[in-house]
């Protein structure tokens, strides 16, 4: 749809490269007009009164919701669709046996005839954007030419995005191209297509962030994770911290969870009345890049400027200080929307309306039988608006990590916590991570499926060289991180929840961090390092019994025999290129139990 946007502040840029590329897009797919986005305060709320204008967002209660704007997607569009998600290197051995491979000259022409017209009567918006903080070594330019004004007003609050972008890239060649095309949104022409060796993206058919955020997971992860194999660094699926003790000692810590496992939750925590002296501070809460430093520490940056967070189950208890971020400059996508102009989702901290429109806008009073709001309905929020955000995340150099904790969830067989003992050890650990399914992509929820590292779906290439790549950082770094297992969804007989998580998972952050400060004991055991009772707070956790840590711990050999083999049939997919590390790791464990 047209709209009344005049282009001020920038008509375009004088870099050949992205001029003569946005030319080539644009003869392509016949825009009526080219917006390049500079990022500026006039911009913004000429883009919001725009996508108003259009009905693709709608604002909200702006007395009790400020800046913020509501959002409903196609609804056959709601989450990230692996199926339709491509990588296209010049051999399928390059994407390997974990990714969908697809040749690139003939996905790239497939992609491009979709394309053809199919911005006729529309707009084609130019967004600059910047991953990670200026200055810093990591940092990546990229180019989004969309036709959605819902990715624009997206990536200027996912990204640095903006004219400050084009300063930094000055008259490099090196950025990233990426196209998306909203298409008819249908569920038979949607492709996310990756090009690594061309630094490109081509993602048609959806509007849904994780698909069409392109900064996010196509170049942060699967472009990324290319990137650091190929450069040295590390892109991961995992939040940043930081812990702050009673003394102010900062220590660093990067969490590698599927989607939907609560990194958002556990990046902003607020630590119990016990721990009322400690801070947690978020720097990340998705993607770290991580490159070692002089020093022989490895340093993470985030990054991103804002959180594309899982609305249902979000409230005061579970995370206050995500609660205050979305609180203004908020865009909320798929969840219920109330009378009086505020939002609503199931887990929230008011009771469910009387009355509401669902995710899909049908009416919905608490006796409907469906969700009002989608299981993977999201918000988007700057993440300067987040109380305990690191000052250390606008820094070029980065944060130093003293801990890598993988978790996956897992209703049994795996403890609340356990630690690595060594680097070789931390990496078998990673990659034979499972965990259940979630909303956050299509497909059947809560089957327990192996995603190593959390990057099962993010992962640019090979997953067997990914793992070589992990093992061979080591070399890198003179002081590695040590590597943590966590799991804090494990359950008992009577299907209820062990451990209370959210804000008492300081008490394993406090383990953790004493662990790599030489400062808790620890009890070897077949599966890693794990704390003994008396080496666990547990001061204040009412009712919280010696009996109940031991069940929390408890190391089952059944289980964990049928655990191996299922672990097996992801290295049997990957055998041709697992390291051998892999395979001793696994024979270690075998003969420890
Ligand atoms: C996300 C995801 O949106 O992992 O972060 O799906
Ligand atoms: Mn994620």
């Amino acid at each position: 749809m047209a709209h009344p946007l005049t282009p001020f502040g920038l008509q375009s840029v004088s870099h050949p490269g992205v001029r003569r590329w946005v030319e080539e897009v644009a003869a392509l797919t016949q825009p009526d007009r080219i917006f390049w986005c500079d990022g500026s305060e006039a911009e913004r709320v000429a883009l919001y009164a725009a996508a108003v204008a259009e009905g693709t967002l709608r604002p909200l209660n702006q007395e009790r919701l400020p800046g913020c704007y509501y959002h409903r997607s196609n609804p056959n569009d709601v989450a990230r669709v692996e199926q339709c998600t491509f990588i296209c290197t010049p051999t399928e051995e390059e994407a390997g046996p974990t990714n969908n491979w697809a040749e690139p000259a003939a996905m790239r022409s497939k992609l491009l005839a979709l394309a053809r017209g199919s911005m006729q009567g529309r707009t084609l918006f130019v967004v600059p954007y910047l991953m990670g903080p200026p200055g810093s070594p990591l940092m990546h330019m990229g180019v989004e030419l969309t036709d959605s004004i819902y990715v624009v007003l997206n990536m200027r609050i996912m990204t640095r995005m903006g004219a400050g972008a084009w300063a930094e890239l000055g008259e490099s060649t090196r950025f990233n191209r990426g196209l998306h095309c909203l298409l008819d949104c249908h569920p038979d022409r949607r492709f996310i297509a990756h090009f690594p060796q061309d630094d490109e993206i081509i993602s048609v058919g959806s509007g849904y962030g994780g698909n069409v955020l392109l900064g996010k997971k196509c170049l942060a992860l699967r472009l990324g994770s290319w990137m650091g194999r190929n450069e040295g660094w590390m892109a991961e699926h995992m939040l940043i911290l930081g812990v702050e003790s009673p003394t102010g000692e900062r220590t660093f810590v990067a969490a590698a969870f599927p989607s939907a496992c609560g990194k958002t939750n556990f990046a902003m925590m607020v630590p119990p009345d016990r721990f009322r002296d400690w801070k947690i501070w978020t720097v990340g809460d998705d993607i770290a890049w991580m490159k070692p430093g002089a020093d022989g520490r490895l340093y993470a940056i985030n990054p991103e400027a804002g959180y594309f967070g899982v609305a249902p189950g979000t409230n005061a208890k579970t995370n206050p200080n995500a609660m205050a971020t979305i609180s203004r400059d908020t865009i909320f996508t798929n969840v219920a929307l109330k009378p009086d102009g505020t939002v609503w989702w199931e887990g929230h901290d008011d009771p469910p309306p009387a009355e509401c429109l669902d995710w899909r806008g049908q009416p919905w009073t608490p006796a409907s039988p469906e969700r009002a709001a989608h299981a993977n309905s999201r918000f988007t929020a700057p993440m300067a608006n987040n109380p305990a955000l690191a000052a250390e995340v606008h820094g070029a150099q980065g944060v130093p990590i003293d801990a890598i904790i993988f978790g996956g969830r897992r209703a049994s067989t795996v403890p609340l916590v356990f630690q690595a003992f060594n680097w070789s050890h931390g990496v078998f650990l990673g990659a034979t991570m499972g965990s259940e399914t979630t909303a956050a992509a299509a497909g059947a929820v809560g089957q327990v499926r192996r995603d190593p590292m959390a990057m099962l779906p993010f992962c640019g290439y090979n997953m067997g060289r990914y793992f070589r790549h992990w093992l061979d950082m080591r070399k890198r770094m003179k002081f590695p991180p040590r590597v943590f297992h966590v799991n804090w969804f494990r359950k008992g007989a009577d299907g209820r929840f062990l451990w209370p998580g959210f804000g008492e998972n300081m008490r394993v952050l406090k383990w953790i961090t004493d662990r790599c400060r030489g400062r808790a004991g620890g009890q070897e055991t077949a599966l890693g390092w794990v704390p003994c009772f008396e080496d666990f707070d547990t001061a204040g956790l009412d009712g919280f019994t010696r009996a109940q840590f031991d069940e929390l711990q408890a190391m089952n050999a059944d289980e964990w025999r049928r655990e191996i083999l299922q672990q097996d049939e992801l290295f049997m997919r990957l055998y041709q290129f697992l390291p051998k590390e892999m395979i001793f790791q696994r024979e270690l464990l075998v003969a420890r139990l």
